[in-house]
């Protein structure tokens, strides 16, 4: 038996230009798949000013937003859409807290990072703007809908 299928969310996942300098990429991607989640949508990206603004917006006001969009459009970026049951919060939880140095052990941002402004992964917050992001971040056509092998664990 699979989860039905209003538990099954999805998520904006995005490895920012430091996770990709510091070749994070790998470990990042491993930590959603060995938890579970499906990956239905990955690319390696140069993130335009535009799009960085826009996927910030609520962030405008603040005194470190032209820092924040310089820091994005700095290089390349990884964008992720993954699916899963409850990944939103999920995702959150083994990224860690906004600030890595309340990030516990064990979490992305706990393990690798040490700044705000460094930060090295970012996930949706809601199933909303899960689904805001990944529409913003991907074109039609990028995204699969794919079967996984196995999922024994699963009931
Ligand atoms: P999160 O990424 O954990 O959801 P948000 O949504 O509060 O955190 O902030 C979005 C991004 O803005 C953060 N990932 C971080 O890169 C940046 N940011 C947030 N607060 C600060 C701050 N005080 N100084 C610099 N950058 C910040």
């Amino acid at each position: 038996l699979v989860a039905s299928m209003e538990e099954v969310e999805e998520t904006y996942i995005m490895i920012k230009p430091d996770g990709v300098q510091r070749g994070f990429v790998g470990e990042i991607i491993s930590r959603f798949e060995k938890k579970g989640f499906k990956l239905t949508g990955l690319k390696l990206f140069q993130c335009p000013k535009e799009l960085a603004e826009e996927h910030y917006k609520d962030l405008q006001s603040k005194s470190f937003f032209p820092k924040l969009i310089d820091y994005i459009t700095s290089g390349p970026v990884v964008c992720m859409a993954w699916e899963g049951i409850g990944v939103v919060a999920s995702a959150r939880k083994l990224i860690g807290a906004t600030n890595p140095l309340n990030a516990e052990p064990g979490t992305i941002r706990g393990d690798l990072a040490v700044q705000t402004g460094r930060n090295v992964v970012h996930g949706s917050d809601s199933p909303e703007n899960g689904k805001r992001e990944i529409a913003l971040w991907f074109k039609e056509g990028e995204l699969s809908s794919w079967t996984p092998a196995q999922q024994p664990w699963l009931t």
